[in-house]
Protein backbone atom coordinates (compact mmCIF):
# COMPACT_ATOMS: atom_id res chain seq x y z
CA UNK A 1 0.00 0.00 0.00
CA UNK A 2 1.89 3.40 -0.97
CA UNK A 3 1.95 5.96 1.98
CA UNK A 4 -0.94 8.36 0.97
CA UNK A 5 -3.39 5.55 1.35
CA UNK A 6 -2.35 4.36 4.45
CA UNK A 7 -1.47 7.62 5.86
CA UNK A 8 -4.31 10.48 5.18
CA UNK A 9 -3.26 13.97 4.96
CA UNK A 10 -5.75 14.63 8.07
CA UNK A 11 -3.93 11.84 10.15
CA UNK A 12 -0.62 13.06 9.40
CA UNK A 13 -1.60 16.71 10.45
CA UNK A 14 -2.87 14.69 13.68
CA UNK A 15 0.77 13.32 14.42
CA UNK A 16 2.34 16.48 13.53
CA UNK A 17 0.72 18.80 16.36
CA UNK A 18 0.90 15.66 18.41
CA UNK A 19 4.87 15.99 18.09
CA UNK A 20 5.00 19.22 18.64
CA UNK A 21 2.93 18.99 21.92
CA UNK A 22 5.06 16.58 22.73
CA UNK A 23 8.10 18.80 22.23
CA UNK A 24 6.47 21.70 24.12
CA UNK A 25 5.40 19.48 27.37
CA UNK A 26 8.88 18.24 27.61
CA UNK A 27 10.83 21.74 27.61
CA UNK A 28 8.26 23.07 29.50
CA UNK A 29 8.35 20.05 32.33
CA UNK A 30 12.80 20.69 32.26
CA UNK A 31 11.63 24.35 32.82
CA UNK A 32 9.60 23.73 35.63
CA UNK A 33 12.03 21.87 37.09
CA UNK A 34 14.68 23.73 37.17
CA UNK A 35 12.31 25.94 38.66
CA UNK A 36 12.17 23.63 41.58
CA UNK A 37 8.14 22.36 40.64
CA UNK A 38 8.79 19.21 39.06
CA UNK A 39 10.95 16.71 40.98
CA UNK A 40 13.00 15.14 38.11
CA UNK A 41 12.27 14.74 34.37
CA UNK A 42 13.37 12.36 31.59
CA UNK A 43 12.90 14.42 27.90
CA UNK A 44 11.66 12.60 24.66
CA UNK A 45 13.19 15.65 22.60
CA UNK A 46 14.22 13.58 19.11
CA UNK A 47 12.12 10.93 19.52
CA UNK A 48 8.71 12.28 19.68
CA UNK A 49 7.97 10.42 15.82
CA UNK A 50 8.28 6.89 17.57
CA UNK A 51 5.66 7.17 20.19
CA UNK A 52 2.87 9.07 18.21
CA UNK A 53 3.26 7.42 14.88
CA UNK A 54 3.25 3.96 17.10
CA UNK A 55 -0.15 4.57 19.16
CA UNK A 56 -1.96 5.99 16.00
CA UNK A 57 -1.17 2.66 13.96
CA UNK A 58 -3.01 1.01 16.88
CA UNK A 59 -6.48 0.92 18.16
CA UNK A 60 -7.58 2.95 21.54
CA UNK A 61 -8.12 -0.69 22.69
CA UNK A 62 -4.29 -1.79 22.72
CA UNK A 63 -2.47 -1.42 25.55
CA UNK A 64 0.40 0.94 26.03
CA UNK A 65 3.44 -0.25 28.31
CA UNK A 66 5.85 2.38 27.67
CA UNK A 67 8.89 3.44 29.56
CA UNK A 68 9.56 7.15 31.30
CA UNK A 69 10.29 8.34 27.68
CA UNK A 70 7.21 8.37 25.95
CA UNK A 71 5.32 11.70 25.99
CA UNK A 72 3.94 11.27 22.69
CA UNK A 73 2.37 7.98 23.26
CA UNK A 74 0.08 9.61 26.08
CA UNK A 75 -0.78 12.81 24.14
CA UNK A 76 -1.79 10.32 21.12
CA UNK A 77 -3.85 8.32 22.91
CA UNK A 78 -5.79 11.24 24.26
CA UNK A 79 -4.59 11.58 27.95
CA UNK A 80 -5.79 15.36 28.71
CA UNK A 81 -3.21 17.48 29.30
CA UNK A 82 -3.86 18.81 32.82
CA UNK A 83 -3.98 15.34 33.80
CA UNK A 84 0.05 14.65 32.37
CA UNK A 85 0.67 18.31 34.06
CA UNK A 86 -0.75 17.41 37.57
CA UNK A 87 1.05 14.10 37.23
CA UNK A 88 4.65 15.80 37.18
CA UNK A 89 3.49 18.90 39.30
CA UNK A 90 2.30 16.50 41.93
CA UNK A 91 -1.30 17.72 41.86
CA UNK A 92 -4.80 15.99 43.18
CA UNK A 93 -5.38 15.55 39.17
CA UNK A 94 -2.41 12.89 39.32
CA UNK A 95 -3.75 9.04 38.62
CA UNK A 96 -0.49 7.99 40.41
CA UNK A 97 -1.29 10.28 43.17
CA UNK A 98 2.44 10.90 43.53
CA UNK A 99 3.96 7.83 43.25
CA UNK A 100 6.74 6.79 40.72
CA UNK A 101 8.09 9.54 40.02
CA UNK A 102 9.03 9.94 36.60
CA UNK A 103 6.84 7.70 35.38
CA UNK A 104 3.06 7.75 33.85
CA UNK A 105 -0.21 5.22 33.60
CA UNK A 106 -3.34 5.57 33.34
CA UNK A 107 -5.73 2.19 33.02
CA UNK A 108 -8.78 4.64 31.70
CA UNK A 109 -6.10 4.91 28.70
CA UNK A 110 -5.01 1.26 28.74
CA UNK A 111 -1.66 2.60 29.73
CA UNK A 112 0.12 0.67 32.25
CA UNK A 113 2.77 2.66 34.32
CA UNK A 114 6.05 1.18 33.21
CA UNK A 115 8.73 0.05 35.59
CA UNK A 116 11.58 1.77 37.68
CA UNK A 117 13.45 -1.30 37.19
CA UNK A 118 14.68 -1.17 33.21
CA UNK A 119 13.14 -3.64 31.06
CA UNK A 120 10.96 -4.84 33.75
CA UNK A 121 8.00 -4.25 32.17
CA UNK A 122 8.36 -6.68 29.11
CA UNK A 123 7.71 -9.73 30.31
CA UNK A 124 4.73 -8.20 32.11
CA UNK A 125 3.22 -7.14 28.92
CA UNK A 126 3.95 -10.70 27.61
CA UNK A 127 1.75 -11.84 30.30
CA UNK A 128 -0.78 -9.78 30.12
CA UNK A 129 -0.89 -10.40 26.42
CA UNK A 130 -1.13 -14.03 26.93
CA UNK A 131 -3.92 -13.66 29.32
CA UNK A 132 -5.76 -11.52 26.52
CA UNK A 133 -5.16 -14.18 23.97
CA UNK A 134 -6.45 -16.80 26.01
CA UNK A 135 -9.51 -14.86 26.93
CA UNK A 136 -10.36 -14.00 23.03
CA UNK A 137 -10.23 -10.06 23.75
CA UNK A 138 -8.71 -9.12 20.47
CA UNK A 139 -6.18 -6.20 22.12
CA UNK A 140 -2.62 -5.93 21.25
CA UNK A 141 -0.18 -4.80 23.54
CA UNK A 142 2.68 -2.33 22.41
CA UNK A 143 5.71 -2.30 24.67
CA UNK A 144 8.39 0.51 24.31
CA UNK A 145 11.73 0.04 25.52
CA UNK A 146 15.36 2.13 24.94
CA UNK A 147 18.49 0.09 23.30
CA UNK A 148 19.76 -0.25 27.05
CA UNK A 149 16.95 -2.64 27.99
CA UNK A 150 17.45 -5.34 25.56
CA UNK A 151 20.68 -6.49 27.38
CA UNK A 152 18.23 -7.55 30.25
CA UNK A 153 17.65 -11.22 31.11
CA UNK A 154 13.35 -9.14 31.38
CA UNK A 155 13.89 -8.69 27.25
CA UNK A 156 15.02 -11.88 26.62
CA UNK A 157 12.96 -14.14 28.54
CA UNK A 158 10.08 -12.24 27.22
CA UNK A 159 10.75 -12.21 23.85
CA UNK A 160 10.96 -16.27 24.71
CA UNK A 161 8.09 -16.45 26.05
CA UNK A 162 5.91 -14.20 23.22
CA UNK A 163 7.45 -16.41 20.34
CA UNK A 164 6.44 -19.67 22.30
CA UNK A 165 2.96 -18.48 22.79
CA UNK A 166 2.24 -16.41 19.86
CA UNK A 167 1.16 -13.24 22.26
CA UNK A 168 -0.26 -10.40 20.21
CA UNK A 169 3.07 -8.10 21.16
CA UNK A 170 4.27 -5.62 18.99
CA UNK A 171 7.89 -4.88 20.80
CA UNK A 172 8.85 -1.13 20.68
CA UNK A 173 12.76 -0.73 20.89
CA UNK A 174 13.27 2.90 20.70
CA UNK A 175 17.10 2.84 19.91
CA UNK A 176 18.12 6.14 20.80
CA UNK A 177 22.10 5.52 20.75
CA UNK A 178 22.42 5.44 24.55
CA UNK A 179 21.38 3.69 27.63
CA UNK A 180 22.48 7.32 29.56
CA UNK A 181 26.37 7.53 28.85
CA UNK A 182 26.55 3.97 27.69
CA UNK A 183 26.68 3.99 23.50
CA UNK A 184 25.09 1.28 21.28
CA UNK A 185 28.36 -0.23 20.52
CA UNK A 186 29.25 -1.18 24.15
CA UNK A 187 25.56 -2.65 24.53
CA UNK A 188 25.63 -5.60 22.31
CA UNK A 189 27.99 -6.86 19.40
CA UNK A 190 24.69 -8.00 17.53
CA UNK A 191 24.52 -5.96 13.99
CA UNK A 192 21.55 -4.81 14.78
CA UNK A 193 19.39 -5.15 17.70
CA UNK A 194 15.81 -6.34 15.35
CA UNK A 195 18.02 -9.68 14.47
CA UNK A 196 17.39 -10.84 18.22
CA UNK A 197 13.82 -11.49 17.45
CA UNK A 198 15.29 -14.57 14.93
CA UNK A 199 16.62 -16.83 17.54
CA UNK A 200 12.95 -16.49 19.53
CA UNK A 201 11.47 -17.69 16.44
CA UNK A 202 9.49 -14.48 15.07
CA UNK A 203 10.43 -11.42 12.92
CA UNK A 204 12.47 -8.60 13.38
CA UNK A 205 12.27 -4.97 11.40
CA UNK A 206 14.06 -1.92 11.44
CA UNK A 207 12.68 1.02 10.58
CA UNK A 208 13.79 5.44 10.68
CA UNK A 209 12.72 5.95 13.78
CA UNK A 210 12.89 9.52 12.79
CA UNK A 211 10.07 9.30 9.93
CA UNK A 212 6.64 8.78 11.28
CA UNK A 213 5.44 6.91 7.73
CA UNK A 214 7.92 4.37 8.21
CA UNK A 215 7.02 3.59 11.85
CA UNK A 216 3.32 3.65 11.39
CA UNK A 217 3.51 1.29 8.24
CA UNK A 218 5.86 -1.00 10.60
CA UNK A 219 3.82 -0.95 13.47
CA UNK A 220 0.30 -1.50 11.83
CA UNK A 221 1.62 -4.28 9.81
CA UNK A 222 2.81 -5.97 13.30
CA UNK A 223 -0.37 -5.08 14.84
CA UNK A 224 -2.66 -6.41 11.84
CA UNK A 225 -0.66 -9.28 12.41
CA UNK A 226 -1.23 -9.70 15.90
CA UNK A 227 -4.51 -9.57 15.69
CA UNK A 228 -5.04 -11.82 13.29
CA UNK A 229 -2.90 -14.40 15.79
CA UNK A 230 -0.44 -14.69 14.02
CA UNK A 231 2.00 -13.62 16.97
CA UNK A 232 4.75 -10.86 17.71
CA UNK A 233 6.78 -8.78 16.15
CA UNK A 234 9.98 -6.62 17.25
CA UNK A 235 10.71 -3.11 15.84
CA UNK A 236 13.75 -1.40 15.56
CA UNK A 237 13.31 2.35 15.49
CA UNK A 238 16.57 3.81 14.86
CA UNK A 239 16.59 7.69 16.28
CA UNK A 240 18.28 9.78 18.78
CA UNK A 241 17.90 11.52 22.15
CA UNK A 242 18.60 15.35 21.21
CA UNK A 243 17.48 15.87 25.39
CA UNK A 244 19.67 14.52 28.30
CA UNK A 245 19.02 11.04 29.63
CA UNK A 246 17.35 13.32 32.77
CA UNK A 247 17.34 16.74 34.37
CA UNK A 248 20.32 14.92 36.35
CA UNK A 249 22.35 14.11 33.46
CA UNK A 250 24.62 16.51 31.74
CA UNK A 251 25.24 14.85 27.78
CA UNK A 252 28.32 16.51 27.48
CA UNK A 253 30.41 14.46 29.53
CA UNK A 254 29.81 11.26 27.07
CA UNK A 255 29.14 12.56 23.35
CA UNK A 256 29.98 15.60 21.15
CA UNK A 257 28.06 18.74 20.25
CA UNK A 258 29.13 17.88 16.44
CA UNK A 259 27.13 14.02 17.19
CA UNK A 260 23.89 16.19 18.07
CA UNK A 261 24.06 18.21 15.42
CA UNK A 262 24.10 15.37 12.45
CA UNK A 263 20.91 13.91 14.23
CA UNK A 264 19.68 17.61 15.05
CA UNK A 265 19.37 17.91 11.24
CA UNK A 266 17.33 14.76 11.41
CA UNK A 267 14.66 16.11 14.20
CA UNK A 268 11.56 14.20 13.04
CA UNK A 269 9.24 17.42 13.47
CA UNK A 270 10.99 18.66 10.59
CA UNK A 271 11.09 15.86 8.82
CA UNK A 272 7.37 15.49 9.49
CA UNK A 273 7.00 18.98 8.50
CA UNK A 274 9.10 18.73 5.12
CA UNK A 275 6.62 15.91 4.54
CA UNK A 276 3.11 18.43 5.35
CA UNK A 277 4.89 20.85 2.90
CA UNK A 278 5.09 18.14 0.00
CA UNK A 279 1.23 17.44 0.25
CA UNK A 280 0.80 20.97 0.27
CA UNK A 281 -1.01 20.55 3.67
CA UNK A 282 1.11 23.37 5.56
CA UNK A 283 2.92 26.29 4.84
CA UNK A 284 4.88 29.03 7.39
CA UNK A 285 1.88 30.60 8.79
CA UNK A 286 -0.28 27.74 9.23
CA UNK A 287 3.05 25.74 11.32
CA UNK A 288 3.46 29.15 13.59
CA UNK A 289 0.15 29.16 13.90
CA UNK A 290 0.27 25.30 15.37
CA UNK A 291 3.08 26.04 17.35
CA UNK A 292 1.88 29.20 18.85
CA UNK A 293 -1.48 27.73 19.77
CA UNK A 294 -0.11 24.53 21.69
CA UNK A 295 1.92 26.39 23.04
CA UNK A 296 -0.68 28.35 24.44
CA UNK A 297 -3.14 25.73 25.35
CA UNK A 298 0.09 24.46 27.35
CA UNK A 299 0.83 27.34 29.21
CA UNK A 300 -2.89 28.24 30.31
CA UNK A 301 -2.95 23.94 31.40
CA UNK A 302 -0.29 24.68 33.66
CA UNK A 303 -1.17 27.81 35.24
CA UNK A 304 -4.47 26.33 36.05
CA UNK A 305 -2.94 22.95 37.28
CA UNK A 306 -0.97 25.18 39.46
CA UNK A 307 -4.32 26.54 41.17
CA UNK A 308 -5.57 23.07 42.12
CA UNK A 309 -4.08 21.63 45.64
CA UNK A 310 -0.87 19.59 45.97
CA UNK A 311 -1.51 15.44 46.62
CA UNK A 312 -1.92 14.93 50.49
CA UNK A 313 1.01 13.27 52.04
CA UNK A 314 -1.16 10.80 53.40
CA UNK A 315 -1.26 9.46 49.62
CA UNK A 316 1.66 7.87 49.50
CA UNK A 317 0.53 5.22 51.98
CA UNK A 318 -2.24 4.12 49.46
CA UNK A 319 -3.06 1.82 46.55
CA UNK A 320 0.25 -0.23 47.65
CA UNK A 321 -1.47 -2.38 50.48
CA UNK A 322 -4.73 -3.57 50.23
CA UNK A 323 -4.14 -4.03 54.68
CA UNK A 324 -1.23 -2.14 55.52
CA UNK A 325 1.37 -3.76 57.45
CA UNK A 326 1.56 -2.88 61.09
CA UNK A 327 5.04 -0.83 60.17
CA UNK A 328 3.68 1.67 57.80
CA UNK A 329 0.85 2.18 60.25
CA UNK A 330 3.02 3.11 62.52
CA UNK A 331 5.10 5.70 59.96
CA UNK A 332 1.44 7.02 58.83
CA UNK A 333 0.55 7.52 62.75
CA UNK A 334 3.85 9.60 62.94
CA UNK A 335 3.47 11.84 59.85
CA UNK A 336 1.83 15.42 60.57
CA UNK A 337 -0.66 15.60 57.86
C1 LIG B 1 17.71 -2.46 36.53
C2 LIG B 1 18.11 -1.03 36.39
N1 LIG B 1 19.42 -0.72 36.23
C3 LIG B 1 19.80 0.55 36.10
C4 LIG B 1 18.87 1.56 36.17
C5 LIG B 1 19.31 3.01 35.99
N2 LIG B 1 18.89 3.45 34.67
C6 LIG B 1 17.78 4.18 34.50
S1 LIG B 1 17.49 4.52 32.90
C7 LIG B 1 18.87 3.70 32.40
C8 LIG B 1 19.26 3.64 30.95
C9 LIG B 1 18.28 2.88 30.12
O1 LIG B 1 18.67 3.02 28.79
P1 LIG B 1 17.73 2.58 27.61
O2 LIG B 1 17.05 1.30 27.93
O3 LIG B 1 18.54 2.63 26.37
O4 LIG B 1 16.60 3.71 27.57
P2 LIG B 1 16.74 5.28 27.35
O5 LIG B 1 16.93 5.90 28.71
O6 LIG B 1 17.86 5.54 26.43
O7 LIG B 1 15.42 5.71 26.79
C10 LIG B 1 19.55 3.17 33.50
C11 LIG B 1 20.81 2.42 33.41
C12 LIG B 1 17.52 1.21 36.37
N3 LIG B 1 16.54 2.10 36.42
N4 LIG B 1 17.16 -0.10 36.45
Amino acid sequence: MKTHELLSDELLLKMYREMVLARLFDSAMVKLQRAGKVAAYTSSEGQEAVSVAAVNAASPLDWIFPTYRETGAFIARGVPLETLVARQLGRVGDPLKGHEVLLFGDRRYRIITGPGPVAAHIPVSVGFGYAAKRRGEGTVMLVFFGDGATSKGDFHEGLNMAGVFKTPTVFICQNNQYAISVPLRQQTASETIAAKAEAYGFEGVVVDGNNVEEIYAAVRAAVEKARRGGGPTLIEAITYRLAAHSTADDPTKYRTAQEVEIWRSRDPITLCEKLLIQRNLLDEEKDNLIWTSLRQILEQKIEEVEKTPAIPHSAIFEDVYSTPPRHLKEEFSDVNI
